[in-house]
């Protein structure tokens, strides 16, 4: 499936309409569709490019922006496991995407999972998108993404008493507090959506959620690939020094040997 034009998305009903995986990591059996909504500019297709393992500039990387960047909803497939999809939807509360044509315009409900993605403060809409998907009994995550900057921020604002752990758990608490408040259940995860922060905070957690490899589990592989080469090349050279020696004292024992034959020899004449 491409991407949808304007109409096109709400009329041409996908086939996985109403499907709902037991699992998200079911895609390695069949096609999964991650929807990835929230307001404008919170880094919903800067957050798709690092799940697929892409930076902003890569081909086939979805545009990223200061200003408003995601027009329609367009699909992204992962490039190593294509049942995997990502849709990049346009965010909620601007004057072309305003709330009461919102979920019009993306067809919330044909998706199989939904990541709502939140930047700074906690905001109506975040609270409102989470109540629809609630009341529609869609599975979703709350992601609160560039904490990379609160963290920046807070070590500016407070020099003193900075402390990461504290900004982490307040930024969590405060989304927990307000979504509960809200009457919504909902798993929170504290993220920097960028690429080479794809290691840091509960950004492995989503992609392991996701049945993504993390950087962590894909060092694990690498680290046992390489010892594993590392043993068998060592064993291959203990091999090769034992032939060499083995070779040497060979000449060895033939050179004393001829010697002594030949001084045997000399006195027998
Ligand atoms: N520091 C930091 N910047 C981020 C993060 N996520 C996104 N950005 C930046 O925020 C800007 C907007 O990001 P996008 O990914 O385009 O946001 P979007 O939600 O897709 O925007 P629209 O499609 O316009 O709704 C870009 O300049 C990104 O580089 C993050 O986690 N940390
Ligand atoms: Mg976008």
């Amino acid at each position: 499936m491409t991407s949808c034009s304007p109409s096109g998305f709400q009329e041409d009903t996908p086939a996985w309409s109403g499907h709902k995986p037991h699992s998200l990591r079911d895609w390695h059996s069949e096609p999964i569709h991650i929807a990835v909504t929230g307001i404008a500019g919170s880094g919903k297709s800067t957050l798709i490019n690092t799940l697929r393992g892409l930076g902003p500039g890569d081909q086939g990387a979805a545009p990223v922006g200061v200003t408003e960047s995601t027009q329609q909803p367009k699909d992204y497939p992962h490039p190593w496991y294509p049942n995997l999809v990502f849709w990049d939807l346009p965010g909620i509360g601007t004057k072309l995407n305003p709330r009461h044509t919102y979920l019009r315009k993306i067809s919330l409900e044909k998706y199989d999972f939904v990541l709502i993605v939140s930047a700074t403060r906690f905001t109506e809409d975040d609270l409102w998108l989470a109540a629809k998907l609630q009341r529609l009994d869609k599975g979703f995550y709350f992601i609160r993404t560039r904490l990379d900057e609160d963290i920046a921020n807070d070590r500016r604002d407070h020099p003193g008493s900075h402390n990461e752990e504290n900004v982490i758990r307040k930024i969590r608490r405060d989304c927990l507090h307000k979504l509960n408040a809200g009457g919504i259940i909902a798993r929170v995860l504290v993220i920097s959506g960028r690429k080479e922060h794809r290691e840091f905070w509960d950004l492995p957690e989503l992609m392991e959620s996701l049945g993504i490899p993390t950087p962590v589990s894909r060092g694990f592989l690498t680290m046992f690939i390489s010892s594993f080469v590392v043993s068998f090349l060592l064993l291959f050279s203990c091999l090769n020094i034992t032939t060499c020696l083995h070779n040497v004292l060979r000449c060895i024992k033939r050179k004393v040997f001829n010697h002594t034959a030949g001084t045997r020899h000399t006195i027998c004449r």
